[in-house]
């Protein structure tokens, strides 16, 4: 059970120690980090607490789906309808719309199949921004040491390779397709390199500026454009709330489709193709230990079963990424997620005392972790049952005008809906679910080691180690769903 002080009272210690602090740049406890180090691997009592390890092979919930009997057996596919294409996409979320639009591009036939609605997904969650390389005082050596060193170095490096070195372009391939990004001034540059216009900003665990956004709505802005190009690409037939139940394959052991499900009509479809790419995300409706969760509601593990069922490898699959700010207090906005730009522009997080207690921008896991431990020690801020830190953010907005235009305006938003002004009535926030690091084993191409089975984004292992950088997963599905959608056509064509 965790405990805390209760509101009134760290809200006192808050106001008198906390913006001094934060005015200062200084941490005012003397034991800096109690124990607590940017480098520092987490002990066993973290890794328990923030579910990376602790000597499980996979969370229970996750272990369950997966030893689960096929739903198969609960449907009756005589006289199923059949639909041919050269590939099918499972999933409508970011990596499934860049992948249906690379294999369509590359001359595919593509049927795409989305459990909920096109553009559904978690990509809408990553709030904050996408990372790439592209400023003058940046390089891909470096995105790639800090995506390294941010995983633990469990990550293949192969994989990261290839994701750092599609960032510009990946850039400019957004772009193209429609999507805004900040602009670092106003007016003036024309013919200036890409690096120079785009707004950059310096995210958690990293040693560049390198976060490239579009407001609080990065990843909401880069769903529009990407289902915006998916409806309008010749080629790709799109079925809406058409679950997977079960990847199908021929007598050789290629993956050859799957066995959908139409909500709408109540049967089963028979989808064939030559090559299936998996983009299912992730599983934070999981609720892994009991976590609330920033994921949306089609984040199931399903991915996960459909490849383990058909024999493709997992890895990393008991890594799970806890954000550091999901809102504990207003209770009804439990989870919901806070940007780490509102940390990245100047917020602070402060403890029951009114401490800081940890370099807001460390990396996630190591902030996550010791934003548990303060609660668990019983310096956490009670208020109507929900146990939280405060998110320090008006009182810096005051006196800096400006600094915190990022991360604040879905904060002040968040405020209106909880009826309260959040210059008197600080966020309580604590780790929320939001990410799974592992997942199906892919190579460079997204290649599976099922032939014919391809997967991108974060159904995917092998990237992030067991921890993400922020914005790594927008690049991500960019990057790798434009590599699976291509590699996937090339199969096809070759069948
Ligand atoms: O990559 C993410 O998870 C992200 C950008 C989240 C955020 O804090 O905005």
């Amino acid at each position: 059970m965790s405990v805390g002080i209760p509101y009134p009272q760290a809200l006192a210690r808050w106001r008198a120690a906390a913006p001094a602090a934060a005015r200062e740049g200084a941490l005012p406890v003397p034991d800096l980090l109690r124990g607590f180090h940017p480098d520092h691997r987490p002990g066993a009592m973290e890794r328990l607490a923030v579910g990376i390890g602790a000597g499980l092979d996979c969370p229970a919930a996750l272990a369950a789906l997966l030893q689960a009997d096929s739903l198969l057996e609960d449907v009756d596919i005589a006289g199923a309808p059949i639909l041919d294409a050269d590939v099918l996409v499972i999933g409508g979320g970011g990596a499934g719309c860049v992948a249906a639009l690379s294999a369509a591009r590359a001359g595919a036939r593509v049927t795409m199949a989305t459990k909920l609605r096109l553009g559904d997904g978690n990509t809408v969650m990553a709030e904050g921004g996408i990372q790439a390389a592209v400023g003058a005082d940046d390089s891909l050596q470096h995105h790639f040491e800090d995506t390294l060193r941010a995983g633990h170095f469990a990550a293949d490096k192969a994989l990261v390779a290839a994701l750092v070195g599609d960032g510009p372009a990946a850039i400019r391939w957004l772009i193209q397709e429609g999507m805004s990004f900040d602009l670092a001034e106003e007016a003036g540059h024309a013919g200036r390199p890409m690096g120079g216009l785009l707004l950059r900003k310096k995210p958690g665990g990293a040693t560049r500026a390198r976060l490239l956004s579009y407001r609080d709505f990065t990843g909401l802005e880069m769903m529009r454009a990407l289902r915006e190009a998916t409806l309008l690409q010749p080629g790709i037939t799109i079925l809406e709330r058409h679950p997977a139940l079960e990847l199908l394959s021929d007598d050789r052991g290629r993956c050859a489709g799957a066995v959908l499900h139409d909500l709408a009509l109540g049967r089963p479809v028979l989808a064939r193709a030559g090559a299936t790419v998996l983009a299912t995300g992730g599983a934070g409706r999981l609720h892994i230990a009991g976590f609330p969760t920033s994921n949306h509601y089609g984040a199931t593990a399903d991915g996960l079963v459909l490849a383990y069922r058909l024999g493709a490898a997992l890895r990393e699959v008991d890594s799970f990424q806890f954000h550091p700010t999901g809102i504990a207090w207003p209770t009804h906005l439990a989870g919901t997620l806070v940007s780490e730009a509102a940390r990245a522009s100047g917020a602070t997080l402060v403890n029951g005392l009114g401490e800081r207690f940890i370099p807001e921008l460390a990396p996630r896991d190591v902030v996550a972790a010791a934003m548990l431990r303060e609660i668990a020690e019983g310096r956490g801020v009670a208020r109507d049952g929900a146990v939280g830190l405060f998110l320090d953010t008006p009182g810096l907005e005051r006196e800096r005008p400006g600094i915190l235009r990022h991360g604040l305006v879905t904060l002040t938003h968040l405020a209106h809906r909880g009826g309260f002004d959040p210059a008197e009535e600080p966020f309580l926030v604590r780790p929320t679910l939001h990410y799974q690091n592992g997942g199906v084993a892919i190579d460079p191409a997204g290649r599976t080691g099922v032939p014919g089975l391809l997967a991108a984004g974060e159904v995917t292992g092998g990237l992030h180690g067991r921890n993400r950088l922020m914005g790594n997963a927008l690049l991500e599905l960019v990057a790798f769903g434009r590599r699976a959608g291509a590699a996937a056509a090339g199969a096809a064509r070759d069948e």
